[in-house]
């Protein structure tokens, strides 16, 4: 008898194991996801949101795992392991791809948008899905844009007041030639460089400072070694998000539309988020006491003359430009 029961005990003990394994199974293709931002950070929430909806439309079988933080490596490096289909997911922001992508230059360039309304009309309507439909040519599927705010200038030595202050100074910028030469126009030295070497490198003034939007300066903390912030507003270059072709060819004709609307309506909950984390971020940097500036626009936008006539250079990207400035 208390043999049997033991017998029996195991067989319903193997019999849930089972069971859950073949749950799990079932569940599990779980799509990894590339972002240098740490946990929290609005487009890390973003992708996790995406990953919830998608479960809900594939009955739990298809989730995605974040991997935040640099933990997959530097932008860089993370969109040639996402070519590969090491990596299926991928948050970035535009401007690395400046180089691969030649469409994403148009919505890199300095002040191309008059706000974050204009961005996002253009962003969410045809001029965006062309522009995602530009990195198939990568071997990359572009699945959605997320907002990037506006990136300024930022330094450890004075306030910027004038684009005079500029002069002579040494930024660290994305790794994209557009920004190269963007910082150049302006008088300031560009240095090209992996984010997660910001900080020290404006730490041991290896630079004067670099360039970003209220989350990432205050996110990456770099508002501790680069006190003065100079709200120039430069550049809106948004986020995007892609998935490796090698793993998308790898999902059914449904399971791919279910990749595609989850990452479409993770958007909206993307804004939601970045919107309060904008102010939220301000906050923290002010009352850690940065000192910011409001110099006036008008001269760095007529400095943006050359790279315009550099980078906006073949008729793809001349219409882009134009097709940008007329959306109302
Ligand atoms: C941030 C962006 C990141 C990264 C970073 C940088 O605004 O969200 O994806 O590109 O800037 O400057 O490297």
């Amino acid at each position: 008898m208390k043999y049997f029961g033991k017998f029996s005990a195991a067989l319903a003990l193997s019999a849930s194991l089972l069971a859950s394994i073949a749950a799990a199974g079932a569940q599990e293709l779980v799509l990894k996801s590339a972002d240098t931002h740490p946990d929290g950070y609005p487009t890390v929430e973003a992708v996790k949101y995406m990953g919830e909806l998608l479960k809900q439309k594939t009955n739990g079988r298809i989730g995605i795992e974040v991997f935040h933080s640099r933990q997959l490596g530097e932008e860089k490096e993370t969109i040639e392991q996402t070519q590969f289909g090491v990596i299926d997911l991928n948050r970035v922001n535009m401007a690395p791809f400046n180089g691969i992508v030649p469409e994403t230059v148009a919505p890199s360039l300095p002040y191309i948008f008059r706000s974050k309304e204009h961005m996002r009309t253009v962003m969410d309507g045809p001029i965006g899905d062309d522009i995602l439909k530009a990195f198939e040519a990568q071997q990359l599927i572009g699945l959605a844009f997320y907002d990037s705010g506006a990136r300024s200038f930022y330094n450890s030595k004075k306030p910027i007041k004038t684009i005079d202050d500029l002069k002579g100074m040494k930024f660290r910028v994305i790794q994209s030639d557009l920004f190269v030469d963007m910082v150049n126009a302006l008088g300031a030295n560009a240095t090209p460089m992996a984010y997660g070497e910001v900080y020290s490198g404006i730490q041991t003034g290896l630079i004067d400072g670099a360039e970003n939007n209220w989350p990432s300066y205050e996110s990456s903390k770099h508002y501790e070694v680069a006190k003065y912030y100079s709200l120039d507003e430069h550049s809106m270059s948004p986020e995007v998000l892609v998935m490796s072709k090698k793993s998308w060819d790898k999902l059914s004709p449904e399971d791919q539309q279910a990749v595609r609307e989850a990452a479409k309506e993770s958007v909206g909950k993307m804004r939601e988020l970045w919107d309060a984390k904008e102010k939220e971020s301000q906050k923290i940097v002010e009352e850690a006491g940065v000192e910011v500036t409001h110099p006036d626009k008008q001269p760095f936008i007529d400095a943006m003359k050359p790279v315009y006539e550099k980078f906006a250079n073949t008729d793809v990207l001349k219409d882009l430009v134009k097709r940008i400035q007329e959306t109302q």
